[in-house]
């Protein structure tokens, strides 16, 4: 598990880097995408049967309050994960999220607040405290934004939607057309996301799941 903390990127696209439309998702839901998504952002290294007792290890999903509100509440909080959703007013969202489930979520008003609460999980577990291995930044295009301007974030998951939809949300960076931005191999992103990575095509949708290194 790592000292300090880097921040991923994980987004899907259209080939015009719409990422969004009136508050939901653009295309019809693919589910081995979104099946892709759990699994990457849920999964943590194996830890082999401890001996002595060890904290419990987990990733996090950074997101912003647009993007809580469109995800299903039977879904909500992303189990599994710590979510911290970042608002202009963490007070007025914890109240509101009151009750049931409340400790599974924080509210933060920054994108690097977020982080930096989640460094504080690591340096100063609380009592039975969770360890953070891996941190996602899961949206919207505000959140994305002020992500790219944390040196902490040095890595970006995208899955490659073939076809264009409406779309009135969009990722500010081209990828392939960045110098900041390096493309991995195919071999590079099964080996961190632990996926099997081919090409799929779901409900008349082609999609392929990249990675991108910042090289700067
Ligand atoms: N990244 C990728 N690759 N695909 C996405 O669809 C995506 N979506 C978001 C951020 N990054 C993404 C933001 N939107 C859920 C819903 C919307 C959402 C993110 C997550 C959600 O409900 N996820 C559940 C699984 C739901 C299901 O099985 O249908 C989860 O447990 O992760």
């Amino acid at each position: 598990p790592p000292q300090t903390l880097s921040l991923t990127l994980i987004l899907a696209a259209t080939p015009s880097l719409g990422i969004g439309c009136a508050g939901t998702l653009p295309w019809p839901q693919l589910r081995k995408e979104m099946g892709y998504f759990k699994r990457v952002t849920s999964r943590v290294s194996s830890s082999s049967s401890p001996s002595i007792p060890v904290r419990r290890r987990c990733n996090a999903v950074v997101m912003g309050r647009k993007t809580w509100d469109s995800i299903p509440l039977k879904f909500r909080p992303l189990d599994g994960r710590v979510n911290v959703v970042v608002t202009r007013t963490p007070e007025a969202f914890a109240a509101q999220q009151g009750g049931e489930r409340k400790d599974e979520v924080e509210a933060v008003g920054s994108v690097s607040a977020a982080f930096e609460r989640l460094q504080k999980y690591n340096s100063q577990p609380g009592e039975g405290g969770l360890e953070i291995e891996r941190v996602f930044v899961i949206g919207g295009a505000t959140i994305y934004d002020a992500a790219l301007q944390l040196p902490q974030t040095d890595r970006v998951l995208l899955t490659k939607i073939e076809k264009d939809f409406e779309c009135d949300t969009f990722f500010s960076v081209d990828l392939d057309r960045s110098e900041q931005w390096k493309r991995s191999t195919k071999e590079e992103l099964e080996d961190w996301t632990g996926e099997k990575t081919e090409p799929i095509e779901e409900k008349e949708v082609k999609f392929e799941f990249r990675m991108y290194e910042r090289v700067t």
